[in-house]
This record gives C-alpha cells, sequence and structure tokens, in this order.
C-alpha cells in the first residue's frame, strides 16, 4: 500500500528561520511554499534528492501553524517544536483510506483533501498507528511528456 517515504512533517514557531537552517546548514533547497488555510499552515517543502520534484523524491515539510487554535498550534503548545508527521506515498489514496479504515484504524478526513505541490492527502489518527500521526500522499499527475520529436533537442 506504501510505495515511499514522501515527507517528514516539522513543527516550528518561525518558517523562514528554519527554511535558512536546513539551507545552509544542510544544503536542502525549497522547491514550493504555500499557506494551506484548511490545515491552519504556512509551509515549505524542501527536496532531500537531487533533481525534485520527480517521483521517489523525498521531502522535509516544514510547518508554522496559522494560529493557536490548528493541528500544528495545538501541537506546539502541546509538545514544543519538532517531528509532527509522517508522510507515506500511496498509489491510490481512496483505496488506501478504505483498506485502512477496513482495518478498523480511524481515518481524520472521510475524504481526500489538497496537500503540498497538488497532492492528495488523508491522515491517520495517531493513537491508532502507536503515537505517529501518520498523513497518505497521493501526489498530483506529472505534466504530460514532450513528444518524442522534442525531447533532449538541446544543444
Ligand atoms: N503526533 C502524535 N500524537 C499526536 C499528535 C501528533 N502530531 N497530535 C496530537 N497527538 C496526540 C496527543 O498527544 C494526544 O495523545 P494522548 O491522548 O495520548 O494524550 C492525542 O493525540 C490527542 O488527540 P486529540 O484530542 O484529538 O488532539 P488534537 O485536537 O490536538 O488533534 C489530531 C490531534 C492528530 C487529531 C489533529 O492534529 C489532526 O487532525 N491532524 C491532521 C491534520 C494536520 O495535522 N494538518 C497539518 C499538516 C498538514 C500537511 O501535512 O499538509
Ligand atoms: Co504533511
Amino acid at each position: 500500500m506504501l510505495t515511499r517515504l514522501d515527507h517528514v512533517g516539522i513543527a516550528c514557531r518561525d518558517l523562514a528561520a528554519q527554511i535558512v537552517f536546513y539551507e545552509s546548514v544542510f544544503g536542502l533547497t525549497v522547491v514550493s511554499m504555500e499557506t494551506n488555510e484548511e490545515q491552519g499552515v504556512k509551509e515549505a517543502m524542501l527536496a532531500v534528492t537531487e533533481g525534485a520534484p520527480e517521483p521517489g523524491v523525498s521531502y522535509l515539510q516544514l510547518l508554522e501553524p496559522l494560529g493557536p487554535d490548528t493541528p500544528v498550534g495545538k501541537f506546539i503548545a502541546r509538545r514544543g517544536e519538532g517531528v509532527h508527521h509522517v508522510g507515506y506515498g500511496v498509489t491510490d489514496i481512496e483505496a488506501a483510506m478504505a483498506g485502512l479504515q477496513a482495518s478498523g484504524l480511524r481515518l481524520l478526513d472521510q475524504r481526500p483533501r489538497h496537500g503540498s505541490m497538488g497532492a492528495s492527502i488523508a491522515f491517520v489518527h495517531p493513537r491508532d498507528v502507536g503515537g505517529v500521526l501518520t498523513e497518505l500522499v497521493q501526489a498530483a499527475p506529472l505534466a504530460p511528456e514532450l513528444p518524442a520529436g522534442n525531447a533532449g533537442n538541446s544543444n
């Protein structure tokens, strides 16, 4: 069901400062910055593998809460900054959700929601996954390939 480790979500108070830290110390690159009102976050995706975005690349997702009464705001108030969730790639999110529900796990979303970079996402309650908030991620379809005649036509 799980095809790859898509990202690790990290809760932070100051997104801009955390980005500078990961860029300068670990040499990571920001590939996407978004505000997701539905999830209550301002967030950045940093590619861990060179050549992103591509299938198989994994990311660090830095999350700053939009307010105290959001999932990440409550998490920081209770536990401080740090690892918030793990996101796994799936090829068919609705099938994965149905399979987990059939196994008795509580889904936090009854239908897929909008995630970073056009992905469809859904969360599983941490109490049903050994204390780990778990996210399913079905990546957005890739842009169509160039026609064969144009591919690799560089000088
Ligand atoms: N990881 C592990 N455990 C967590 C957790 C987390 N991130 N957040 C809360 N918990 C635990 C609490 O410690 C508490 O455990 P105990 O009962 O053992 O004390 C329990 O979950 C609390 O459950 P709750 O009362 O339902 O807690 P919250 O109201 O804080 O909600 C949760 C927690 C997971 C249901 C909520 O954060 C949620 O719906 N998350 C999914 C959406 C989300 O996180 N969006 C932001 C990321 C967006 C993205 O990745 O794109
Ligand atoms: Co995430």
